[in-house]
């Protein structure tokens, strides 16, 4: 499908040139630069702003579209947005990939070079921030009107290096050469408050005096979906000082003084919090949550007195999503605007509020739940500590109203009216919402049984369901070229985006010459796998082996650790009979763990000081291998996905909330082993159970374990394997004869075990060991691995976007009904 020149109603023709003559234009033009003395980032910038010129037409049509039919909109507010790289993905779904490969190649530059020549947007810590990108895709491509509201942080995921095993962080420069893909708004600004007191008029009429206040300017970005027809917006709001320098300041030659003003308020967007499931509770933080929500608050206010004039109607026209708690603040800012900027009585803006905002949970961790030190709220937030406690009165009466007594209701109100000390943002967002979403079947239910139990019973219908999903474009068409092709071939490529019809292939499952060409295509990419990690490690890996891969942050409760032991477990065995029938395998490890969480980067440790002495023990030679892959990202989870052949779902039942790589892997075909959790769950339903390999105890299983502090000793005094395993790590095996370094670790484990490796352990040996005989039989393997694509349809972010739209923002999209 070749890019229509449009015809925007000024009817001038936009694109006489074709796509090679704009990047020749904008090379010279734009970059400065004559194809002599253009490198592969030049001609990156040049490809970009060519497709970004493309893209702007749909952009403009699609605002105007949306403006004259009043279309429902949509805002996702996310302190999060894990997009990687987008030349190529804008390509994809403006249909000018080939176009622009031939253009390259004309040119005799590498294409690969050329269109990774760009850095990862990696403004995101994980799951959470990955999704947001996904659903952005997916929004546009599904026709929803939908706009995301985020950060535009300097520095994004700190960029990680391992030195001797460790891990060591270094600021991330995503900007340094500029972002391609953006524009810069100077004429959207916002003043931002903090601080200051709150005066009331006589009245009651309240107004808040803040004491210190940043502007936040706006930056856009078009985010185009499939077949660039409709192109939405993604808006980062970075921070600047108010008002000018102070020259008198600067002239009397104190220009620490005059610049110190302007340092701190950047502060506010200068850098992302890596904290994946560890709030660090710091007041930057807060204010970055303020920062962006109270400017998108204001913006899509703004945005609806152009088509409105009455607030009353805002439910019946905004949706706006909040992704997980770190918007939370919507809440009272949202009552606070209505109130004091527009006059609404409380009653009358709580209704709005409740009308217009909606909740989404990603975990149940109870210290990932954010909770913010009341005194902060009162020197930082003073009005919306007013209207917090105003909420909280309401939300009292109510709650009295439906016979709840009054212990229970002080432990769901925002603030707990008798250890007043933390403000709750779970409760605060719940209390606030019009629904309240969790992402995953089990984890939905989990969520009304734990964390939410008691405000579930006083709204009862209040907690939906809504699955994730992994955008195909990205997760399969663009990362798995071969793959796409096979599929396309045989079904068309309708599934790109409708991607329940990969169903069509499932009677090719068994069909040998499908399945040679399938596998055929597994090999390729596992052949690049390879090449990429000779490349990062300089260890060569045997693709005869299972390339069993485990790409998350390193996080306890994913038990990256359980993994290891049984990686040592297998080294062990393999050394006890090292000329029996072993299927070779390579273990994989990518992920970053949060720089204050020193657990998660003692396994890195582990799992680094375990590759030292497997890949150079000549006992294993080619049948085991182990790596660490430093570093990870999207980019690099584009490469991995599609070669691996088994990946790694493991964490402790109840704990994933969904996951989302457990869908992208099903879908390149790897098979997937692990436990009943999260997402997990739902794709057995939807393979099958012979096509997914479960294993370990389920939620309520671990849940009562955790409950009666059940000791792991007990089972390792029945494991010899564990036993010679627990002491190798002890004994200094893998550290060099170091006794101390995995002190903390063997205790940890040997003693508490909260996250249950030990009483998983046997199963997931027993388990791995099942694969591999069955990878031995490669047709059975290949069947299901060809059953695995063909059954992932359902996990589409397309499907996802489609049901949020229908049941929680009542908004339209391309198929919804009349
Ligand atoms: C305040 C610190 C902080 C930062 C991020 C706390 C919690 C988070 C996120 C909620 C963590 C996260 O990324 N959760 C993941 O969200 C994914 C998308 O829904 C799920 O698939 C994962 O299971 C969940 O862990």
């Amino acid at each position: 499908m070749n890019a229509m020149p449009h015809k925007i109603d000024d009817t001038r023709e936009l694109h006489e040139d074709s796509l090679g003559e704009s990047v020749l234009r904008h090379l010279i033009y734009s970059v400065g630069k004559d194809k002599a003395h253009a490198d592969a980032r030049d001609w990156n910038v040049a490809l970009s702003l060519a497709v970004r010129d493309r893209m702007v037409e749909g952009w403009i049509d699609t605002t105007r579209r949306i403006y004259k039919n009043k279309q429902k909109r949509v805002y996702y507010l996310s302190m999060e947005f894990m997009i990687g790289r987008m030349l190529e993905d804008n390509l994809t779904n403006l249909g000018l990939l080939s176009e622009a490969k031939t253009f390259l190649k004309s040119q005799n530059l590498d294409v690969t070079t050329v269109i990774n020549a760009e850095q990862d947007a990696a403004l995101g810590n994980g799951g959470l921030g990955r999704l947001a990108a996904c659903f952005m895709d997916s929004m546009a491509t599904t026709g929803v009107a939908g706009m995301g509201y985020g950060i535009r942080y300097q520095h994004g995921i700190f960029r990680q290096a391992v030195e001797d095993g460790w891990q060591v962080e270094e600021p991330e420069d995503w900007l340094f050469a500029g972002n391609s893909w953006e524009f810069r708004r100077p004429e959207v600004v916002y003043e931002i408050g903090f601080g200051g007191h709150v005066t009331h008029d006589e009245d009651g009429k309240a107004t808040w005096h803040p004491s210190e206040s940043v502007q936040a300017v706006a930056f856009d970005m078009p985010i185009a979906g499939w077949e660039g027809d409709h192109v939405n917006t993604l808006r980062l709001w970075s921070a600047r000082q108010s008002g000018m320098m102070n020259l008198d300041t600067f002239n009397d030659g104190d220009f620490m003084a005059a610049a110190r003003q302007q340092v701190l308020a950047e502060t506010i967007s200068k850098v992302l919090y890596p904290g994946d499931h560890t709030p660090q509770g710091r007041e930057l933080r807060l204010k970055q949550e303020v920062f962006f929500t109270s400017a998108s608050l204001h913006d899509l206010l703004r945005r609806f007195f152009a088509n409105y004039d009455n607030l009353d109607t805002l439910g019946d026209h905004v949706a706006v999503q909040l992704n997980d708690t770190h918007p939370a603040i919507a809440v009272p800012e949202l009552i606070r605007i209505l109130m004091d900027d527009h006059g609404y009585d409380f009653d009358h803006a709580l209704k709005i509020t409740r009308e217009t905002l909606h909740y989404t949970n990603h975990t149940l961790l109870p210290e990932a739940l954010e909770k913010w030190p009341r005194d902060l709220f009162e020197q930082i937030l003073p009005r919306h500590l007013q209207i917090i406690n105003m909420i909280d009165g309401a939300f009292y009466r109510e709650a009295i109203e439906k016979g709840l007594d009054h212990h229970i209701i002080a432990g769901i109100q925002a603030i707990h009216p008798h250890q007043q000390d933390w403000v709750r943002m779970g409760n605060l967002a719940f209390i606030g919402s019009r629904k309240v979403n969790g992402v995953s079947a089990l984890h939905t239910e989990l969520m009304k049984q734990t964390v939410f139990h008691d405000l579930h019973t006083m709204y009862p219908d209040k907690i939906i369901n809504q699955t994730n999903g992994v955008t195909p474009r990205r997760w399969l068409l663009e990362c798995n070229p071969g793959l796409s092709d096979l599929v396309t071939e045989q079904i068309g490529d309708g599934w790109i985006d409708d991607l329940e019809q990969l169903k069509e292939i499932e009677p090719l499952a068994t069909d040998a010459d499908f399945q040679q060409r399938y596998m055929a295509v597994k090999a390729a990419n596992k052949q690049r796998l390879a090449d990429m990690v000779k490349t990062r490690t300089g260890v060569i890996l045997n693709s005869d082996a299972i390339f069993d891969v485990q790409i998350k942050r390193i996080h306890e409760y994913k038990r990256q650790h359980m993994n290891i032991l049984e990686t040592i477990a297998l080294y062990n065995a393999i050394k006890a009979n090292p000329d029996g029938d072993w299927q070779p395998r390579v273990k994989i490890f990518a992920g970053k763990a949060a720089p204050s969480y020193f657990f998660a980067k003692l396994i890195i440790k582990l799992i680094n000081d375990v590759a030292k002495v497997v890949n150079n023990d000549p006992d294993i030679g080619d049948k085991l291998k182990v790596v660490f892959l430093p570093n990870y990202n999207v980019s690099m989870a584009e490469i991995l996905i599609p070669g691996a052949d088994l990946s790694e779902q493991i964490s402790t039942a109840g704990f994933e909330a969904s996951g989302t790589g457990n869908m992208k892997f099903a879908l390149n075909g790897a098979l997937t082993i692990g436990t009943l959790d999260g997402a997990n769950v739902e794709m057995l339903e939807h393979v099958d159970a012979e096509n997914i390999f479960i294993f370990g105890m389920n939620a309520d299983e671990v849940a009562e374990r955790q409950h009666r502090r059940a000791r792991p000793s007990e089972i390792i005094k029945t494991s010899p394997a564990l036993q010679q395993v627990m002491t190798q790590i002890g004994d200094g095996t893998f550290s060099d004869g170091d006794t101390d370094r995995y002190r903390d670790f063997l205790s940890n484990v040997t003693e508490h075990d909260y996250f249950q490796v030990v009483p998983d352990f046997q199963s997931y040996w027993d388990m791995q060991r099942h694969l591999d005989a069955l990878y031995g039989q490669s047709e059975k393997w290949a069947e299901k691995t060809i059953l695995n694509t063909a059954r992932m349809g359902w996990f589409s972010s397309d499907r996802t976007i489609r049901s949020y739209a229908d049941q929680i923002w009542r908004a339209p999209h391309k198929t919804s009904g009349p």
